[in-house]
């Protein structure tokens, strides 16, 4: 463009009509053909990303049952969300969604509910279960979302992150937070009348924080109070 601007300048004393140009067949095949191709790489190079972050299974997809519930066992061995049995209907087996490959093994699992119109986290490692979402900064948080009612979508702008959330269709979305601070959450799937103030925030703190404020929500664990006063206890 620059080099048109001073090239085609308009000249002192220059009163002509420009030259009239009819096209190029050349030229037209060849900005029509190399954007073609750039966007062909493009969106087979994301089908490609997508399918590895776990997002191109479908939903109560049988046949993508079996991998991903090999995936889906390596990432949470032994977590009672695990569905094996074939035949059990009312558990679903996919847990489709982003990042559902993630390989679980220092993951902190959270259980998302959804309902009209608040989002409930629920720490199983904890067995709390809070209105806001709180982990640790660098360190991989596995959410497992169900909904109660209709379809919302659990979304975290600064994270680039968004999920459905599906009634009878759990999803995942994994993610490993990089920075403090408090960040909203939104639902970005219209789902009734109060739809707008389906807000929650999520809360990254450094890992001595977060233990503090895990340790403050969890349920007193039971004192080992007997053995100190059995052994109080006189015997004579
Ligand atoms: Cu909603």
């Amino acid at each position: 463009m620059l080099f048109s601007l001073v090239r085609f300048r308009r000249r002192p004393g220059d009163l002509a009509d420009g030259v009239a140009i009819e096209g190029n067949l050349p030229l037209e095949i060849v900005w029509t053909a190399i954007p073609a191709v750039v966007v062909l790489f493009v969106g087979i190079y994301s089908y490609d990303i997508y399918e590895r972050m776990g997002g191109m299974v479908s939903l109560n997809d049988h046949s993508a049952m079996h991998h991903s519930a090999e995936v889906m066992q390596a990432s949470t061995s032994g977590s009672s969300m695990n569905n094996g049995s074939p035949d059990g209907e009312s558990e679903p087996r996919v847990w489709a969604g982003i990042g559902s490959s993630a390989d679980g093994t220092d993951t902190l699992p959270v259980e998302v509910t959804a309902m009209q119109f608040a989002f409930i986290f629920h720490y199983p490692d904890g067995d709390f279960t809070t209105g806001e979402l709180h982990v640790p900064i660098n360190r991989p948080v596995e959410l497992r979302m169900k909904a109660n009612d209709v379809i919302h979508a659990f979304w975290v702008p600064q994270f680039r992150l968004k999920q459905d959330v599906i009634p009878g269709q759990p999803t995942l979305l994994s993610f490993t937070a990089t920075r403090t601070g408090s960040y909203p959450i939104i639902c970005a799937e219209l789902c009734g009348p109060y739809h707008g103030g389906m807000r929650s925030t999520v809360v990254v703190h450094e890992q001595e924080a977060f233990n503090q404020w895990f340790e403050t929500n969890a349920p007193p664990k039971p004192a080992p109070a007997t053995v100190a006063s059995a052994a109080l206890t006189p015997t004579a």
